[in-house]
C-alpha cells in the first residue's frame, strides 16, 4: 500500500468543490488515512514547493496556495500515487484528459484545484510536512476485499 499527499487547493475550497474532489478519490476506492482543513503558512508553502523555487510561476504559486484555507489529506491504496495523479489530470487543465478533476472542473494551470505527490520519494517528503505519524490512521475496511484483488 502506498500513501500520498493530496491537497484541495484554495480555489477548490472557495468554489465549493471540496466534496466533489474528495468524492472522486473516495469512489475510486482509495482509503482516507488523514484529513484536515488548514491555511498553509508561508514557510510550509515554501517547503512544499521548494523544487519550484526560482521558476517564473513560483511567487504566484506561493501566493495562491497560502491565500485561503485548503483541505489536506493522506490517501492510501495500491499504486495510490499514480492513481491520484491520473485522477487529477495534467497540470494544465486545458491539456488534461476529459474525466479528470482538472479537465472537468478547471481551466488554468495557476488555478488547477488539486495537488498530489508526484512520486514515492515526493510523497515521503510531503506527507510528514503536514501530518505526524499518530495522525495517520491505517485501518481495515469491510469493503477492501471488494476493491483490492
Ligand atoms: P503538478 O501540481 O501537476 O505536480 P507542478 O509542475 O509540480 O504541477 O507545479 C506545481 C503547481 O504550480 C501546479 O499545480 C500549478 O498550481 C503551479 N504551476 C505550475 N506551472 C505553472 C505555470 O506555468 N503558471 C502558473 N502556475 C503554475
Ligand atoms: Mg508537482
Amino acid at each position: 500500500m502506498e500513501r500520498t499527499l493530496v491537497i484541495v487547493k484554495p480555489d477548490g475550497v472557495q468554489r465549493g468543490l471540496t466534496g466533489e474532489i474528495i468524492s472522486r478519490f473516495e469512489r475510486r476506492g482509495l482509503r482516507m488515512a488523514a484529513m484536515k482543513l488548514m491555511q498553509i503558512p508561508l514557510e510550509l508553502a515554501q517547503q512544499l514547493y521548494a523544487v519550484h523555487k526560482g521558476k517564473h510561476f513560483y511567487e504566484g504559486l506561493i501566493q495562491y496556495i497560502t491565500s485561503s484555507p485548503v483541505v489536506v489529506m493522506v490517501l492510501e491504496g495500491k499504486d495510490a500515487i499514480e492513481i491520484v495523479r491520473r485522477t487529477m489530470g495534467a497540470t494544465n487543465p486545458a491539456q488534461a484528459a476529459p474525466g479528470t478533476i482538472r479537465a472537468d472542473l478547471a481551466l488554468e494551470t495557476g488555478r488547477n484545484l488539486v495537488h498530489g505527490s508526484d512520486s514515492l520519494e515526493t510523497a515521503k517528503y510531503e506527507v510528514p510536512l503536514f501530518f505526524n505519524d499518530d495522525e495517520i490512521l491505517s485501518y481495515p475496511r469491510d469493503t477492501d476485499r471488494w476493491i483490492f484483488e
